[in-house]
């Protein structure tokens, strides 16, 4: 079958248009068009290739879910050497790099462009005639491996080039790595499904370069900044290392939004300082920042050392992981009972912050990943999470090293451990009985979100439950400002302070006031959801488990929880006292009466009499419901007035409701009254 020439120039046009989209999107970040127009584009492509199979090329946007799977990478020599970097890691080390510079070039100012440092893997991309032709990483700097199916994977990097005025033949070079958000998601996917997770993006670009099946790598939220080049015809060469980005940019190859130019070593530290800063709100992990003299004639003055240009550095940022030894494995009780293995440290610097405890998470990742009290790990903070432990050297074991296994009875009050039903978690069966329970439930009803008590934390919560002062959280309203004051680091001050803190707590909503309860599964957002349905906290009460689960949201397990805790004579006893105590909320507003037709369509055929259909339409949707021009199964109520029209039958045909004019001006009243 021959295929028409329209039918090939329209193919060509789409994916013009869809490569240009790819570039306004993965590139810039400047989508010019939605997802949906995309979307359609891609179909139309898509339609048109199956129809006409020999139209198909491995450049067609359709075709970047990847070739055939390989036995292994061909070696790749580089025709220039991929180098490797010289290090900085003070501001020492960045004025003599400086110094260095202007005693060879002996010049007064330079300028420097600056980028982040991706910590990812560095690959080069060979353009001929603008077309990808191949792909390869580093390797030793010298060879590396051909990966050019898995690049051609990566929706970020031109499979063909924009713009125009390209040479040749050229070589683009730069960093693949995965950003973050990519990596999470990855590693929750791997989770849920038992495989392997990776330790850090780094590792998972890594892994994903490096599949066999480059299908497989598809599916891997990579991505690329270029940074460099090889191969590049010496008279094209713009004059500066800024110019050549700007120019990259402009032919579709993604560059690090986060680049500048910069003076002197100066200019270069306070880059290193904004981005250092900036380091844990970029979409991507960094390990330090590079400088590079931006002229390419000063360049190539100060020319190589045998592994490193002279006229760039990396200045690294501190790492993010650390080493150290496992002292202890804790086990602590959390407000609703579980049980978390907690790794003790010696304590280490990481990233500027000293660390001596990091999070297992759960006995079974513990035990996946074979902590031991004696190891030696891999700890790694990122952002401000918790610190966690990431793997176990596990060369460096000790012959004493000792497992510890999940507890039978809770290391606190000793009551039973229950497996929950999930399995993975197991938690102390104590509830308010549990002094640990007991405390970070107050913690939790005094936090800022739920009654906001200001200047009660942890350490006066310790010293009230010791001394015997409070016993539970409708005990912090009998306080007065004489106890507290005798407290260690409490003066009259600060005991009038809190005493004022907890009157004005008093003053509350009714949706912080039931998250403040810590009930079970009821967290913030359904806290709001009941607080909106019920409006009243006897109503609440009374609620049983199928009137819970009507309302959309509330699961059965939710429910449950929720009826639970208000059949417990100890909570109603304890929200008796807190009310007794003067905590008062207004009434919730009635948003449900206000818009009763919530959610329903009308549809109406025929003559009103009473009004006109614009203010039929307008008094529906003022009560919530939706006014369509069509009858379909989804039609909620047909209004049929005088002399109704098809619409009329059609309702009748699919069974929707029909009202007369009366009915629905019954309808009206009975949910216009409040
Ligand atoms: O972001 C990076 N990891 C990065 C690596 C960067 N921004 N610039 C780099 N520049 C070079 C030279 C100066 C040699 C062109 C590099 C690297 N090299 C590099 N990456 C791995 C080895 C060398």
């Amino acid at each position: 079958m021959t295929v028409p020439g329209k039918v090939k120039r329209r193919v060509e046009e789409l994916r013009r248009e869809i490569e240009y989209h790819n570039y306004r999107y993965y590139v810039l970040d400047q989508p010019v068009i939605s997802d949906a127009e995309y979307d359609s584009l891609m179909a139309e492509l898509q339609r048109l290739e199956q129809r006409y199979p020999e139209l198909v090329t491995p450049e067609s946007p359709t075709q970047r879910i990847g070739a055939p799977p390989s036995e292994a990478f061909a070696p790749v020599r580089h025709d220039v050497p991929m180098l490797s970097l010289d290090n900085a890691f003070t501001e020492q080390d960045i004025h003599d790099f400086e110094r260095r510079i202007k005693e060879r070039l002996g010049v007064g100012t330079i300028d420097y462009s600056t980028e982040p440092k991706l910590d990812g893997l560095a690959v080069t991309i060979v353009y001929e005639e603008g077309h990808l032709v191949r792909a390869a990483t580093r390797g030793d700097g010298y060879t590396g491996e051909d990966v050019t199916a898995n690049v051609r994977t990566i929706r970020s990097i031109p499979l063909r080039l924009q713009g125009s005025g390209w040479p040749d033949r050229f070589e683009a070079r730069g960093e693949v790595f995965m950003p973050i958000e990519g990596f999470r998601q990855l590693n929750e996917w791997a989770e849920r499904h038992g495989e392997k997770t990776f330790a850090n993006p780094r590792n998972a670009a890594a892994g994903s370069l490096r599949q066999l099946d480059p299908k497989v790598t598809a599916r891997r939220p990579l991505d690329f900044f270029c940074y460099g080049f090889g191969i590049f015809p010496e008279e094209r060469l713009p004059p500066t290392h800024h110019e050549m980005l700007d120019q990259f940019l402009s032919w579709g190859i993604p560059v690090a939004p986060e680049r500048s130019l910069v003076q002197g070593a100066d200019g270069c530290l306070s880059y290193y300082r904004d981005m250092l800063n900036r380091r844990e709100d970029l979409p991507y992990e960094t390990d330090g920042v590079v400088y590079k003299v931006d002229r390419f004639d000063w360049q190539h003055q100060l020319g190589y050392t045998a592994r490193a240009p002279r006229w760039a550095i990396a200045h690294k940022f501190p790492a993010h992981e650390a080493t150290t030894v496992v002292e202890d494995i804790e086990v602590q009780v959390g407000r609703t009972g579980i049980l978390t293995p907690v790794a003790k440290l010696r304590p280490v610097q990481v990233g500027g912050v000293t660390v001596s405890s990091a999070s297992l998470h759960n006995f079974e990742e513990m035990k996946r990943k074979d902590v031991r009290i004696g190891d030696t790990v891999v700890i790694r903070r990122a952002g401000d999470v918790i610190p966690e432990v990431v793997q176990v050297i596990v060369e460096k074991r000790p012959d004493d090293a000792r497992a510890i296994e999940p507890p039978k009875r809770c290391p606190v009050c000793a009551s039973e451990v229950v497996a929950d039903p999930g399995g993975t978690l197991i938690r102390c069966s104590g509830g308010l009985f549990c002094p640990a329970q007991l405390k970070a439930s107050i913690k939790h009803f005094a936090s800022r979100r739920a009654m906001d008590i200001d200047g009660l934390g942890e350490k006066l919560i310790d010293q009230l439950l010791e001394k015997g002062l409070i016993k539970d959280i409708a005990d912090l309203y009998n306080l007065d400002a004489d106890q507290l004051a005798s407290l260690e680091r409490m003066g009259p001050k600060s005991a009038q302070n809190l005493i004022e803190a907890l009157e004005k707590s008093k003053h509350t909503t009714l949706a912080r006031f039931l998250y403040a309860l810590g009930i079970r599964e009821v967290g913030e957002v359904t806290a709001q959801i009941l607080a909106d349905h019920f409006r009243s906290l006897d109503k609440l009460k009374a609620a049983g488990e199928e009137e819970l689960e009507q309302i959309p949201s509330i699961g059965p397990i939710v429910a449950k929880h929720i009826v639970a805790f208000f059949r417990q004579p100890h909570n109603l006893e304890v929200i008796r006292r807190l009310l007794e105590a003067g905590i008062h909320w207004e009434t919730p507003e009635d948003t449900s009466k206000a818009r009763p037709l919530e959610g329903k369509t009308f549809v109406f055929t025929g003559t009103l009499s009473s009004m006109s259909r614009d203010e039929a339409k307008e008094k529906l949707e003022s009560l919530g419901g939706k006014v369509t021009g069509s009858v379909s199964r989804k039609t909620d109520f047909v209004v049929a007035g005088k002399d109704p029209g098809s619409k009329f039958d059609k309702a009748r045909k699919l069974g929707v409701n029909i009202l007369d004019e009366e009915q629905f001006l019954d309808l009206l009243q009975q949910n216009s009254s409040s």
